[in-house]
């Protein structure tokens, strides 16, 4: 007998039927990020990446246009199983023209090959207006700046990114997720914490004033507890956005390296559900503080999986990756990531929920913690290998020198 078929039979046996669960798997879409490729540089020579981000390490082969990057994505996509996204940042735009327009002046038609190369592969986008890494951002405040000329500047960036996204969702008959995070925020000790929040109040809701059709782009807007720059304080906080998203009908995006190092986002999707439609993730692993490592399959990724899966929340939670490792075949960084965030929601659709709530329920937490550790050595590999054969991508252990080969005739020509 195949591995495959013991499995599905041993899952029988605790009252999970694993065909039911690769169906639901494959509906689940991850939104995989542009910027992994490129060390976050996108295409505008822009200098130095700032903004309190930073990535380190020097792996030869960083995709330096949008080809390149399309072609590292075409090939991650052939070591990842299941359906994809891809996110997209506004620095991403590949104007045809001489002029290089201003980022207040990005149109959808900036961004056409991507939208093109996404059309050919029946993918959706999702999109992140940018403001880091230029002039009008180097005081380290945008949409909270005192400075008017500064809050407009960025206001417009918002409303063409909207309106970009709009285009998107239209023509890929796929909503795109806009997400807004801004670097705001001080290295020291801020005098007045409430009148950059007040400022973002204001330009959130201008930015959003504007009417944009819901069925082809929806906002999310994600919080940071701190950046390098603006370790005491950041604008977008948490409890801002939670009063802002949830005040304005918009979702909150959760980035899993932005609170306290042992705080994790699992816990808060619970709460957040019950008072919100929708909700976006940034799945990411900080190691120390906001590092950006590439996501692993560790307890805190197992959580957020669970949160998602236990709660039925597969339409409503949308998963998308954020981080930039420059140390390691960035590619292999794409697939490591991705490959363990649905390998998580595997794991977590192959656990018994119905009998763990039952157990929760009648006060039998002994069988309750029996049962979880049951769960750790269950052949759950057996099932992601069949998952990624019928997706006809490569099991664990067979990808790898697939990485190699390419780093081999594609990578190492980019010189
Ligand atoms: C920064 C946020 C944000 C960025 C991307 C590039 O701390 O996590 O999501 O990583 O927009
Ligand atoms: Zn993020």
């Amino acid at each position: 007998m195949n591995c495959y078929k013991m499995a599905n039979t041993r899952f029988q046996e605790i009252g999970v039927d694993t065909e039911k669960v690769l169906a639901r798997l494959d509906k689940i879409a991850l939104s995989l990020h542009c910027w992994q490729g490129d060390d976050v540089a996108g295409f505008e020579n822009a200098g130095a990446l700032d903004g309190g981000l930073a990535v380190t390490g020097n792996h030869p082969g960083r995709a330096r246009n949008g080809n390149e990057l399309r072609a590292d994505l075409d090939f991650a996509f052939t070591l990842i199983p299941g359906p994809k996204r891809v996110n997209l940042h506004a620095i991403y735009a590949e104007p045809s023209g001489k002029k290089k327009p201003g980022r207040d002046e990005l149109t959808a038609d900036d961004f056409a090959p991507f939208m093109d190369w996404a059309a050919d592969r029946r993918i959706g986008l999702d999109f992140n207006p940018t403001f880091f890494a230029h002039p009008m951002a180097a005081s380290g405040m945008t949409l909270s700046s005192p400075d008017k000329a500064v809050r407009k500047y960025w206001i417009r960036h918002g409303i063409a990114c909207r309106k970009i996204a709009e285009a998107f969702g239209k023509r890929l008959k796929n909503c795109c997720i806009t997400n807004f995070w801004i670097p705001d925020g001080y290295k020291d000790i801020a005098a007045d914490r409430m009148a950059p929040r007040k400022r973002l109040i204001e330009s959130l809701d201008e930015i959003f004033a504007e009417k944009i059709d819901q069925k082809c782009n929806r906002d999310s807007l994600e919080s940071k507890l701190f950046g390098i720059g603006s370790e005491s304080y950041v604008t977008g906080s948490h409890e801002f956005y939670m009063g802002y998203a949830l005040s304005r009908g918009k979702m909150i995006c959760l980035d899993s390296g932005h609170f306290h190092p042992t705080e994790s986002i699992a816990d808060k999707i619970s709460s957040l559900m019950l008072f919100s439609n929708e909700l976006m993730l940034h799945v990411s692993r900080g190691v120390r503080w906001d590092s950006d490592h590439a996501v692993i399959l560790n307890d805190e990724l197992r959580a957020i999986a669970e949160e998602v899966v236990r709660h039925q929340l597969d339409n409503k939670v949308h998963i998308g990756l954020d981080y930039f490792d420059g140390s390691i075949n960035r590619i292999a960084a794409w697939a490591i990531g991705a490959r363990a965030t649905r390998l998580a929601l595997l794991t977590a659709m192959l656990a018994p929920a119905k009998a763990l709530a039952e157990m929760e329920k009648k006060g039998d937490f002994t069988g309750r913690l029996v049962t979880m550790e049951t769960m750790k050595t269950m052949p759950v590999q057996a099932v992601w290998n069949e998952y990624c054969r019928r997706a006809g991508v490569p099991t664990d252990g067979e990808w790898l020198e697939m990485i190699r080969s390419y780093e081999k005739k594609t990578l190492a020509e980019r010189k």
